[in-house]
């Protein structure tokens, strides 16, 4: 049996006869949808196309493609033909398309219609492009999807090894430097074995959303790789998830899974808070990106009568290995490890941290990346033999569950004791005005550090508010650990998965 995942995930539903099941339906537009058997045979189409094209094995594909269904042709294609996709998120600015066209060497570029503009000149400028394929009207120089794959015959797929590159995805990280993070085949299936069926316990009859997009590694397990693991179907929308969509899509296509981010499940709940709950057929949900806040969990459990699962993964690890779990769901916590993986805290030391201390998340798992692209140092940094390093400081309580605490470079110390901004942001968030925060340390009139807030509010700001949040989190966590300024604000600056990035923050402080 071959090692290349398009076997497992695409071909092998052909074989055992579920060639009619339903793979993926758009929920906006012309709301297309394929089955698994069109999907093995417009894949093959695409593999050969890439071959016809003269696009080598192992040659990178750049996709900047919306969430379509030319999403998992383009992908899955490209393992077919054993070219590496690398999807991009679809929200970066030109200069960084740019930075990623050059790094990557890509010789293809998959671009959806509406994103063109955006990458229209670092396309033009990146010296190994030799094909842009664009799903939608092509601009001169460029081919449309369609006709790039006109008269293909579906190709063989390549013998791959577990262990061969099978794509990439670039890592936006909390400090704004994009890696390419290189993932083997295996890694695919390995994601799906472990939390895809153990956490998320998915089934043939499922039918996922996940608002977090295929771009990224949350969204890519969640709304391809978990549903084709089983024979199910994903929902896609191509669109922006905002609250009023996302509860239009929950009614209208009745999704059992649904898959979201903190920011979101606390601007639904605001929605759903002001007016009715629909009727919907969720029967679990999860969430990942940043620590999801207890008040969230609790009053979407109230709100729906479903859980959140919230887990904690990396683009590195490819997906969640620390979660909660059905009938196991303790809110504030990222639970327990996922089966299959293995966790431990360690200090700056590199010693093993007693129950109740606080120290960096290491994760050993199948999944890991093979490493960084070109980027020796940070590979070596973080990959420690079977040991991957987090950059998130976690606390282990006694009853074995895990804590978040915040970045390792997040942290501070104020009057010698630590500060989580992580934990100061909790405090404020459960305070009824306050729907984000986010909290750095700025240095004082005599050079010591001391948290700031940033703040979206819920409503208008009312007089005296800024005080009374500083008196709520010295009642909450502790009276040094209370904002000494505060700063309202629209929106905070935020990775794809959701991640605040508070670098951003602290380099306009
Ligand atoms: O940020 C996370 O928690 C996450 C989860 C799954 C996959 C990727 C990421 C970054």
């Amino acid at each position: 049996m071959s090692g290349n995942a398009a076997h497992y995930f695409v071909d092998r539903h052909v074989e055992q006869g579920r060639e009619d099941r339903a793979a993926f339906r758009e929920a906006a537009g012309a709301k297309r949808s394929l089955t698994y058997g069109t999907l093995a045979q417009k894949t093959g189409q695409v593999a050969s196309a890439l071959v016809r094209a003269g696009i080598p094995r192992e040659a990178r594909a750049v996709m900047l493609v919306l969430d379509q269904i030319e999403f998992p042709q383009i992908f899955w294609g490209c393992l077919k033909a054993g070219v590496i996709p690398v999807p991009l998120n679809t929200l970066l600015a030109t200069s960084v398309y740019d930075a990623i066209l050059q790094d990557s060497r890509a010789t293809c570029l998959f671009v959806s219609e509406e994103l063109w503009p955006v990458v229209e000149s670092a396309a033009r400028a990146a010296s190994h492009l030799t094909h842009v394929v664009v799903i939608g009207d092509a601009p001169e120089g460029t081919a449309n999807f369609g006709d790039f794959v006109q008269g293909c015959e579906p190709s063989q797929t390549v013998e791959a090894s577990e262990d061969d590159v099978a794509f990439w995805l670039y890592s936006s990280g909390s400090t704004g430097q994009p890696k390419g993070v290189r993932h083997v085949h295996g890694s695919l299936q390995a994601t799906s074995d472990t939390y895809g069926a153990q956490v998320l316990q998915i089934e043939p009859d499922d039918v996922v959303y996940s608002a977090a997009k295929l771009f990224f590694a949350y969204g890519m397990g969640n709304g391809m790789t978990f549903p084709m693991s089983v024979g199910a179907e994903a929902v896609l929308f191509n669109g922006r998830p905002t609250p009023d969509m996302t509860v239009q899509i929950l009614k209208d296509e009745r999704p059992s899974l649904f898959c979201g981010v903190p920011t979101l499940y606390a601007a639904t709940v605001a929605l759903l808070e002001q007016g009715t709950v629909p009727d919907t057929n969720l029967r679990r949900c999860i969430s990942a990106g940043e620590a999801l806040p207890e008040d969230i969990g609790n009053a979407w459990q109230k709100l729906t009568g479903t859980d959140i699962l919230d887990g904690v993964g990396s683009t590195e690890m490819l997906h969640i290995f620390l979660s909660n779990a059905p009938g196991d769901v303790a809110y504030g916590t990222s639970g327990r490890p996922v089966p299959g993986y293995e966790v431990r805290l360690v200090d700056e030391n590199g010693a093993e941290v007693p129950v109740g201390g606080i120290g960096e998340l290491l994760v050993r798992g199948a999944s890991a990346a093979d490493g960084y692209w070109n980027k020796r140092d940070k590979s070596r940094a973080t990959f420690e033999g079977e040991w991957t390093r987090t950059g998130d400081k976690y606390e282990l309580t006694p009853e074995g569950r895990y804590i978040y605490c915040g970045r390792t470079d997040d942290m501070f110390k104020v009057s010698g004791i630590w500060v989580s901004p992580f934990e100061v942001e909790q405090a404020l968030v459960s305070h009824p005005s306050v729907l984000e925060a986010a909290v750095v340390a700025v240095r004082d009139d005599q050079g010591l550090e001391k948290p700031k807030a940033y703040i979206v509010l819920k409503q208008e700001l009312t007089n005296g508010l800024a005080d009374e949040l500083k008196e709520f989190v010295k009642e909450k966590v502790g009276k040094w650990k209370y904002p000494r300024w505060i700063e309202f604000v629209e929106d905070l600056p935020k990775t794809a998965t959701g991640k605040i990035q508070r670098f951003k923050l602290r380099e306009q402080t």
